[in-house]
């Protein structure tokens, strides 16, 4: 894949995001990233935001030569009007023939008759082997879920070769979740939350930890080492005012066992940090020096489910210097198709956590589950909102 066309605007959410970049580059313009420059949205209390957006079209890379040939093609067009032109003058002709011009016409469109017939004899020959996956639907809804066509044609392999009735229950098998409950999917009781500005982190700390605190019954302590951008310290904070949840703030790595010690009783810790910086390798120490510290049980890397695939492979691979232990998706209600999930379950071999579907803090999340994974990327269920 490579990326045509890029550009940056704002919007106020990330559905008016996607209608911008539709308006300004065509239906299939994609979100790359957005990062919110104004914080809000914290119980309904506060909404304003604006978020930075930037889109671009990615297209398949073409063959090389293919485009050197179109434009061949073009020039070939071209040289036929400019013949059927003259024969139509024959006065002109004759002037061109007189000073020696049709000769090296001739010449020309020789050569680009012969290339025409070559790129027609590929033609053939690509069309006599179109690969019998072409026609199978199972593999086409893959395709047009956003599955990689390379992961798709392996799972079609498998798939046929397995002689399964049902599809979606056969690729549930290749979903990996963490699964059972809200309790057990967090992985342990000091959990901590990576990933890019504006993802969704602070949002699915505040629903999780309303959901523990409120309808578990569990003591739930709030860590913010978000002490370099007193807003996203305050939405933290906000939260754990509504939900009357303790909640530190870090401010240097020797806090933590500090901290953690005066809450001994706490029976889930969460860890959002949000980072001083936009720029990804000082954001990136800010993790490894709070993960080091804070040692946590699990880690949840953060991914939005509506941007492309290959965002999503830059950010696993950036992030990947902290031990990931699983991998939250948000914002499946602006997603307009699935199959990310699918190309990170198979690429990464880390399971799914969490998934988000929504701003409503605590009921827009879910614990994630196969089958309803393969009912998404089988486009068997989806979200209302875009
Ligand atoms: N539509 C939608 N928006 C979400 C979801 N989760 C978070 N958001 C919004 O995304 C924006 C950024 O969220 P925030 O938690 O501040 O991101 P952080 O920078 O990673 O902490 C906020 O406006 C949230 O309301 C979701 O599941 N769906
Ligand atoms: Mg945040």
């Amino acid at each position: 894949m490579r990326l045509t066309k890029q550009i940056m605007f704002e919007a106020q959410s990330d559905a008016e995001a996607l209608e911008i970049a539709r308006q300004k580059l065509g239906r299939d313009a994609v979100i790359l990233s957005s990062q919110v420059v104004k914080k809000g949205g914290f119980l309904g209390l506060f909404r304003k935001r604006s978020l930075l957006v930037t889109a671009g079209i990615l297209e398949e890379d073409e063959p090389q030569g293919v485009q050197a040939k179109q434009e061949r093609l073009i020039a070939f067009q071209q040289l036929l009007e400019a013949q059927k032109r003259s024969s139509a003058d024959k006065l002109e002709l004759s002037e061109k023939a007189k000073s020696g011009e049709i000769p090296a016409l001739l010449e020309g469109i020789k050569e680009i008759r012969s290339i025409l017939t070559r790129i027609e004899n590929q033609k053939v020959q690509r069309s006599s082997d179109e690969p019998p996956q072409e026609k199978s639907p199972f593999y086409q809804q893959l395709l047009s879920a956003g599955v990689e066509s390379r992961l798709a044609q392996k799972l079609l392999k498998d798939y046929e070769a397995s002689g399964a009735q049902d599809a979606i229950q056969w690729l549930s098998g290749y979903i990996r979740v963490i699964g059972g409950d809200f309790a057990s999917a967090l992985g342990g009781r000091r959990v901590m939350f990576i990933g890019p500005t504006g993802v969704g982190k602070t949002t699915t700390i505040a629903k999780l930890a309303a959901i523990h605190s409120l309808w578990e019954r569990r003591k739930v302590l709030l860590l913010t080492a978000d002490t370099y951008r007193i807003a996203a310290v305050e939405q933290l904070r906000t939260y754990a005012r509504i939900l009357g949840i303790p909640i530190e703030v870090i401010f240097e790595p020797k806090d933590y066992d500090d901290v953690l010690a005066r809450h001994g009783d706490a029976e889930v810790v969460f860890l959002d940090v949000a980072g001083r910086s936009q720029r990804d390798d000082r954001h990136l120490e800010e993790y490894e020096r709070a993960h080091d510290a804070f040692k946590p049980d699990a880690v949840h890397l953060v991914l939005q489910a509506n941007v492309a695939y290959p965002v999503i492979v830059d950010v696993v691979r950036r992030m990947s210097k902290i031990p990931i232990s699983c991998a939250i998706f948000t914002k499946l209600d602006e997603a307009m198709t699935y199959g990310v999930l699918l190309n990170f379950c198979l690429e990464f071999g880390r399971p799914i956590s969490f998934l988000t579907t929504g701003q409503n803090v605590p009921s827009d999340i879910e614990v994630a589950e196969p089958s309803r994974i393969a009912k998404l990327v089988m486009g068997v269920e989806r979200f209302g909102s875009v």
